[in-house]
């Protein structure tokens, strides 16, 4: 089973994966890097590493899928899961190649079946009109909601701005699941598990 974790760019994204990682129990991880031009490398980092390495403040930090692959265990089996990290995704085009053919790469990942994690920064999402949810996000729902297993990860949620971003999210997103979650404190990965093994295919 595959989990695509897409977004904007800063909205936690690789935080999120690196840590749920950890929280199924992943010492070590091992990420394999699709660069702009479609090649794979393999690196084997710590869980350290990997949050210093993947999870950056400047936007852009992952140019290129990784992937990591990690075991649920239930009480019967294990199950492997594969996270998939992005590039976060713009309204704008890109003036740089690498970050337009990740994008293109991500985009095209969407419609080869895998479960769709949405990661949205509750904290970012602003009180007036204008400044809401983006039209990036609202597309991604609109086209990961309609074709794949899909979920809203409401993150940030350890911001005090969040809870009112929160409550943004769940009006503009009706209708689709949302799970409140934060990348550094750890809430929510319980229900994000539940939510993987519940539509396990
Ligand atoms: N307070 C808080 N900060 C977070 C959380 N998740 C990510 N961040 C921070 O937001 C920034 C962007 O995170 P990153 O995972 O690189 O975002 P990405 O661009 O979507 O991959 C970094 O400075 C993270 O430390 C969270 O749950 N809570
Ligand atoms: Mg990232």
């Amino acid at each position: 089973m595959e989990a695509l974790v897409l977004g904007r760019p800063n909205a936690g994204k690789s935080l999120f994966l690196v840590n749920f990682a950890a929280y199924l129990g992943l010492k070590e991880i091992r990420v394999e890097v699709l660069d702009g031009e479609g090649r794979a490398r393999h690196q084997r980092l710590s869980i350290e590493l990997a949050r210093r390495h993947l999870v950056s403040h400047t936007p852009y930090k992952t140019t290129a899928l990784q992937t990591i692959h990690v075991d649920i265990t239930t009480a019967k089996t294990a199950h492997r899961l594969t996270l998939t990290d992005t590039v976060g995704l713009t309204e704008e085009i890109s003036g740089e190649l690498v970050i337009r053919r990740a994008i293109a790469i991500a985009l095209s990942r969407i419609s080869q079946g895998p479960m769709v994690l949405h990661v949205v920064d509750a904290s970012a999402v602003g009180y007036s009109a204008i400044e809401t949810v983006s039209l990036v996000d609202d597309g991604i729902a609109r086209y990961a909601g309609s074709i794949s297993t899909y979920a809203i990860l409401a993150t940030k949620m350890d911001k005090e701005s969040a809870k009112a971003g929160l409550e943004r999210i769940r009006e503009r997103f009706q209708g689709y699941p949302i799970i409140p979650i934060s990348g550094i404190t750890r809430r929510g990965f319980k229900d994000v598990k539940t939510f993987i093994l519940r539509h396990w295919q």
